[in-house]
């Protein structure tokens, strides 16, 4: 009897063996090694946020990818110089669109102005090093190596060369597709979005060329940390476009160097999630992991009109470090799915009385306040409402809440000042000789307590001291 099982269970584990070596290269579907190719074609490749046309029903080919590097500046966020190492100019690099059984030709070319060797690993890629092995390559030179796509999914190419934190975080990074056997299914917009952290020796937002920093990089404190290389890439004038109606695809990568992406869309469901890049889908998801140096496939169709707004959901690093984007979806409203009115161009969860209650008007309670005591409640008004963004000394935050202490703006005219809390305020300013260029929603107070939250700020910080009475403030609603 025992002598029996014994066998049978020989039996079985060659069996499995058997199985296990059929499906090669390890996965369920035929030896894609096998895949003949037809013909050439040069490969097109795009900048973000763009990707290559599908690649539907072609056949497996002899795909020619020319890729450029150069080292070049640009603008981390309005007025800090970054100097960027790219994959064609671009950070994330160009966007490569290939399919299981392509026979890739790599043409990698480091242009002669580029100070550096480099080189490339691309995760699609079986062989040593992904391709870095047979890829370094000095300035004023080019080399060529070929690989095989074997599997299908999304993966992100990198550079390889040492040190291989320092050139992924200059931007060194970027994403190759892999489609399936017939295609990824059809969709109507795809885009590409690829997360970033950044270190600089100045902190977030200091001003003019700013050199990569190690230490910080080592210690993962990272300055920066951005959509598409960096903090204005995807907001407002740069948003993704979608109509109403519209199955949208973003191809979704993390060049890292150090941090993991908890990729979030506010307002949106992902219908679909290629988990990692790969086979596994997961349905009906709100945020999904994306790991440094991997990626994600993430399909949503748009129901009603407004902004969707992308963020990595470690939530400091959207509002505080720049890994926001904007996806614009127009059309007709929907009432049946969201009701309620959309402000275009924002989200901004600070503040406590931001969120306005429809139809619900406040009481308008008159009581004559003594200057002081308009101030004293002011500060509480303060704290509850504008503390969130312009800070509890009124400093604001560089280069994203302009400064309330000694604002030339707000000393030269209580009437723009009035204007900004109840109508709200967007659009270039310019404080204390610095741009902004964002948003502050209105603010749903009294006529009282706007005069009392402006008492207190002219009534600190080195201002100007002036007192404004609810009269005043009730004169600028009507305007
Ligand atoms: C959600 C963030 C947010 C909150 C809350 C907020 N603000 Fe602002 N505020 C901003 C932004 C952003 C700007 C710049 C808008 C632009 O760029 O056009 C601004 C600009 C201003 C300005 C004009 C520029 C300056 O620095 O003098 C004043 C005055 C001001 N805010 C006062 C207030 C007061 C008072 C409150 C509370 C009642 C408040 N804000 C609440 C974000 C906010
Ligand atoms: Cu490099």
């Amino acid at each position: 009897m025992k002598e029996h099982m014994k066998i049978w269970s020989l039996f079985a584990l060659l069996a499995l063996g058997l199985w296990s070596c059929k499906g090669s290269p390890g996965n369920k579907g035929p030896d894609t090694s096998k895949i003949e190719v037809k013909g050439e074609t040069v490969a097109e490749l795009t900048s973000p946020p763009f990707v290559p046309k599908p690649v539907g029903k072609r056949e497996a080919t002899k795909l020619k990818v020319s890729l450029e590097i150069l080292e070049l500046e640009g603008e981390m966020v309005d007025g800090v110089k970054y100097t960027y190492w790219t994959f064609g100019g671009s950070v994330p690099g160009q966007f490569i669109r290939t399919r299981v059984g392509d026979e890739v030709e790599f043409l990698l070319k480091n242009h002669p102005d580029n100070k550096l060797p480099h080189n490339i690993d691309l995760h699609a890629v079986t062989g040593p090093g992904g391709g870095a092995e047979s890829s370094l390559v000095a300035p004023g030179h080019e080399v060529s190596f070929s690989f095989k796509c074997l599997n299908p999914g999304l993966y992100v190419y990198h550079c390889a060369t040492a040190p291989v934190g320092m050139h992924i975080a200059n931007g060194m990074y970027g994403l190759i597709l892999v489609e399936p056997e017939g295609g990824l299914e059809p969709v109507d917009k795809e885009y590409y979005v690829m997360q970033g952290d950044f270190y600089t020796e100045g902190a977030y937002g200091d001003k003019g060329l700013q050199a990569f920093d190690m230490n910080k990089a080592i210690k993962e404190e990272a300055d920066y940390v951005v959509f598409n290389g960096n903090v204005n890439a995807l907001v407002n004038d740069n948003a993704l476009q979608a109509k109403v109606g519209q199955k949208i695809r973003l191809f979704v990568g993390n060049g890292g160097p150090n941090l993991v992406s908890s990729f979030h869309v506010i307002g949106e469901i992902f219908d679909k999630v290629h988990v990692e890049g790969g086979d596994l889908i997961n349905n009906n998801i709100q945020t999904t992991l994306i790991p440094a140096g991997g990626a994600a496939i993430v399909e949503f169709k748009v129901d009603v009109p407004g902004t969707l707004v992308m963020v990595d959901h470690s939530i400091f690093r959207a509002f505080n470090k720049g890994a926001l984007g904007m996806i614009k979806v127009s059309g007709p409203e929907n009432h049946k799915i969201y009701s309620g009115k959309i402000m275009e161009g924002i989200y901004l969860p600070e503040g406590g009385t931001i969120q306005k209650m429809p139809g619900k008007k406040k009481e308008e309670v008159i009581v004559a306040k003594t200057p002081e005591q308009s101030i004293a409640d002011g500060k509480a008004i303060f704290s509850r409402t504008c503390l969130a963004c312009h800070q509890s000394d009124g400093k604001g935050i560089k280069a994203v809440f302009p400064p309330l202490a000694n604002s030339d703006y707000l000393n030269k005219s209580k009437d723009k000042a009035i204007e900004a809390v109840i109508h709200g305020l967007k659009g270039e300013i310019m404080v204390n000789g610095e741009k902004y260029n964002s948003v502050m929603p209105s603010q749903s107070l009294s006529d009282q307590e706007v005069a009392d939250v402006l008492n207190y700020v002219y009534n600190s910080w080195g201002n100007n001291k002036t007192i404004i009475a609810p009269a005043d403030v009730k004169k600028k609603r009507g305007s």
